[in-house]
């Protein structure tokens, strides 16, 4: 289960599932990616039913989202990027773009956005919320299958 909510009952059966993952700090992005994918095997998400787009940095995953609703179908998609404030100048104005972009996303398509953005003051918590003991994509991934059967009513 995710960090702090249950997930109890979500079923992922039949559903198509989306991830975007950022390759900027893919030792994070990765984690993440893989607790998601954990996360939708264990609701019942087939392999199949899983596509994987990776995208050069956070900025980029709002796109990537659109690419996998529009061209493959997805009933929900995850976004995964990490920005660690003291690495850029630019932390701020990507994470206000991305974060605008994907709920921008999802009420254009009413396809559900997931927002897997980690957005950290430091290195020590991104290692903690992905590769360390809380890693955010488990509860990000049952987020998805819920959000999509909900949508499918
Ligand atoms: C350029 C940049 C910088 C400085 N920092 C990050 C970061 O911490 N996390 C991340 O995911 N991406 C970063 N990027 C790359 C941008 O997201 C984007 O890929 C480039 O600006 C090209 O559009």
């Amino acid at each position: 289960m995710g960090k702090g909510i249950s997930f109890e009952g979500v079923n992922g059966t039949g559903l198509r599932i989306g991830i975007v993952v950022a390759r900027w700090n893919s030792e994070y992005t990765y984690a993440i990616r893989d607790g998601v994918l954990e996360a939708l095997k264990e609701c019942g998400v087939a392999a199949e039913d899983t596509i994987v787009q990776e995208v050069p940095g956070a900025y980029e995953v709002v796109l990537g989202g659109k690419y996998l609703i529009e061209s493959k179908k997805v009933d929900a998609v995850v976004c995964i990027g990490t920005l660690i404030k003291g690495e850029t100048l630019h932390f701020e104005y990507i994470s206000e773009a991305v974060t605008q972009g994907l709920m921008r996303l999802q009420l254009d398509t009413n396809i559900p956005v997931i927002y897997g953005v980690l957005n950290t003051a430091t290195e020590e918590q991104a290692h903690s919320r992905s590769v360390g003991e809380h890693n955010h994509g488990r509860g990000w991934g049952f987020s998805a299958v819920e959000m999509a059967s909900m949508m499918k009513g």
